[in-house]
């Protein structure tokens, strides 16, 4: 019997901030690469996760939610999202059936028939109900076909990223259509994203569970210095922020809040590494990192 031929494709994972792009990364994964949080904006690079099974490697890239917000760091949220777009075999578009359709839907259209990519829309949040299951559906009818055969190229599939609900299935339908092609990766990789872009993410992430409001917004969080030893790993990290009121939420009543997010930060970072580590952070006042383009850089958030 003939061997079955390796597959090995890209997948950029688009759609509105919170809709749970990043949830269903690591559902399909089945590991953390990606931070989750209830607050929109919480991805903010382009990062690939890396599937490997028996005779394939499906390759995702996570994205910042699109959005029409102007700012220039909501501008470059934005064109990394566009920018993962860019020789890839399939997009993976995500939206949540509880909420109604927004404005971005019709931009993310633009985009896919503008690529004429296939398209698998992933009908996200259906164990909270189906209310707008439908409508997101009519947005697209019609809308990207294949000229000669007249096949549509949209699949739609219901899931939940939370409970696993149809993912396998997602899996099984993204691994037929993935074309045939040699692995991108060595197999036990499980993800490009930096060390210590990947830590200071997972910084981000407790922070942005435990304040609330602009904060969150308001923060950024940069590795000054990683010293992997044989047994530990010492991290050193700033969190930035833009206010002094801030600053004093942030550490918390005698320190608190702040101590909280290290014990958990830390245990994160132990799952990775397997080794001990030792957190040091330090909360710093960096009024204008958003609209500063060297800031930007260090935190790996600026792409030309
Ligand atoms: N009930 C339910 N909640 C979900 C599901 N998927 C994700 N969530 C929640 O939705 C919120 C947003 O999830 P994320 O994965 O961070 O969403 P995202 O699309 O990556 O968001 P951005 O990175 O901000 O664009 C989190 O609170 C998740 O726990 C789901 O299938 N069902
Ligand atoms: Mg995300």
């Amino acid at each position: 019997m003939k061997n079955k031929q390796f597959k090995s494709g890209f997948i950029t994972i688009l759609g509105r901030p919170n809709v749970g792009k990043s949830t269903l990364l690591n559902a399909v994964l089945g590991q953390k690469i990606s931070i989750v949080s209830p607050i929109p904006q919480t991805t903010r690079f382009q990062l690939k996760g890396i599937l490997n099974q028996q005779n394939s490697q499906i390759v995702f890239v996570d994205t910042p939610g699109i959005h029409l917000f102007k700012e220039k760091f909501a501008y470059h949220l934005n064109k990394v999202s566009l920018a993962s777009l860019v020789e890839i075999d399939l997009i993976l578009y995500v939206v949540d059936v509880s909420r109604p359709p927004g404005q971005e839907e019709k931009k993310i259209i633009d985009v896919a028939t503008r690529q004429k990519s296939k398209v698998v829309m992933v009908l996200n949040k259906s164990d909270l109900g189906r209310k707008y299951l439908n409508d997101y559906i009519e947005l697209w009818q019609g809308k990207i076909e294949n000229i000669q055969t007249q096949d549509p190229l949209i699949y739609y599939i219901p899931v939940s990223a939370k409970t696993g609900k149809n993912i396998e299935k997602l899996k099984d339908v993204l691994l037929e259509l993935t074309p045939e092609g040699h692995p991108f990766y060595d197999k036990d990789t499980s993800t490009d994203f930096p060390d210590k872009y990947r830590a200071a993410d997972i910084i981000r992430e407790k922070l942005f569970l435990k304040t609330k409001q602009e904060i969150p917004h308001s923060i950024a969080v940069e590795i000054k210095e990683i010293q992997e030893k044989e047994r530990s790993v010492y991290v050193l990290a700033h969190i930035y922020i833009q206010r002094s009121s801030q600053k004093k939420i942030i550490i918390g009543k005698d320190g608190g809040l702040l101590k909280e997010v290290g014990t958990e930060a830390r245990s994160d970072l132990e799952n990775i590494y397997k080794k001990k580590i030792y957190l040091d952070l330090w909360v710093k006042i960096e009024k204008e990192w958003q609209n500063n383009s060297r800031i930007l850089q260090d935190l790996g958030y600026w792409i030309k």
